[in-house]
């Protein structure tokens, strides 16, 4: 087929609302975008694990330790399905690290905060992972094939984190008040990094237009972070934590709640490398990327060695 009539052929499908899949022709900025997006979520997953990692040792019960590595395990597991949703776009998983400690591929801002007590490890079941959520339900109906099957099972399972988050925090909340502080801190803490998680504004997204128009996103980072202060305030409230932002209130007009200005310099300083853990989080993939170097040797040649022995 000529580009035209492929072009054509991979409108109508959008336009119908039918996946694009792997073996389908696409536009070479839709594969791009997609690559993009795609290995910055694998790698916020796996780079998402440091901070709660760091809790397991420290968890205050076999239960919870049990949970958290439960949790933990998940989000690597939620790396490997999306490094797999970019590879069918033709490109290796070694390419994608290499990205990734380049500092050409980005993972989310979120994660280069630290987690310093352990009513952050519900801070960030609850915020981080509930933000995520309300996210990725909406990625449920992106039009990458690999890409919306790969989050039909991660949403279960973050949805699963979500709850032992808000039962970590309800617990605080319900013990003395060192640990209603506690809470509180974290909850302070963790609340505006947990809305910049959304990204910019609309009207300062650049790459919207197009995953709108490819529905790759189908629904605006304003749109989504609206329906995640919706809820959780409601939620906050429930346990007795204050939402930390004096201007949040309910507007019956829009049944929705107005917030304060997020701050965007902050933002924009911890995706360019300037956050508390930047460095720390880069240093530790990179550590545990050369010391893997062993399996990762011995895995392809027992792959080419099966592969071999089929042939003869
Ligand atoms: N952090 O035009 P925009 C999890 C960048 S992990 C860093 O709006 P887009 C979990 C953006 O990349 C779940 N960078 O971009 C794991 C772009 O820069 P580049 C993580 C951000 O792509 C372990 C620029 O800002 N979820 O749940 O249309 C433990 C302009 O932005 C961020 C996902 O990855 C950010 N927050 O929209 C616990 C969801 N926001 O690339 C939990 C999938 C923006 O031009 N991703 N930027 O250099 C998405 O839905 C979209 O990529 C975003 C951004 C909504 C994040």
């Amino acid at each position: 087929m000529e580009n035209e009539t492929k072009l054509k052929h991979f409108e109508s499908l959008i336009d119908a609302d039918s996946n694009i899949e792997p073996r389908d022709w696409m536009p070479e900025d839709y594969r791009k975008h997609l690559v993009r997006q795609i290995s910055q979520h694998a790698h916020s997953e796996v780079i998402g694990m440091q901070p709660e990692g760091n809790w397991i040792s420290r968890a205050p019960s076999l239960r919870a330790k049990k949970i958290l590595l439960a949790k933990i395990q998940d989000e690597g597991g939620h790396g490997l399905y999306l490094y797999s949703a970019a590879e069918t776009l033709g490109i290796s998983r070694d390419e994608l690290i290499q990205q990734l400690h380049s500092g050409k591929a980005k993972y989310s801002s979120i994660f280069n905060y630290p987690a310093l007590t352990w009513a952050d490890i519900g801070a960030i079941g609850w915020l981080v992972d509930g933000a995520a959520i309300v996210n990725q339900v909406s990625l449920q109906r992106t039009s990458y094939g690999p890409y919306a099957r790969a989050m039909v099972r991660i949403c279960k399972e973050e949805s699963f984190h979500q709850r032992q988050g808000y039962e970590i925090m309800a617990h605080m909340m319900q013990g003395t008040p060192e640990q209603q502080e506690m809470a509180q801190d974290a909850m302070n803490r963790w609340w505006w990094p947990s809305l910049m998680m959304f990204g910019p504004h609309d009207t300062n997204s650049p790459h919207s237009g197009n995953a709108i128009k490819w529905k790759i996103k189908r629904a605006s980072n304003d749109v989504l972070r609206q329906k995640f202060i919706d809820k959780t305030v409601q939620q906050a409230e429930i346990i007795g934590l204050t939402v930390p932002d004096k201007d949040l209130k309910w507007n019956e007009e829009t049944k929705h709640y107005e917030h304060g200005e997020i701050n965007w310099e902050e933002f924009q300083s911890v995706i360019n490398g300037n956050g508390p853990c930047n460095k720390q989080r880069m240093d530790n993939h990179l550590k545990a990327h050369h010391e893997g170097e062993w399996v990762r040797k011995a895995a392809t040649a027992y792959a080419l060695k099966q592969n071999q022995s089929v042939k003869q």
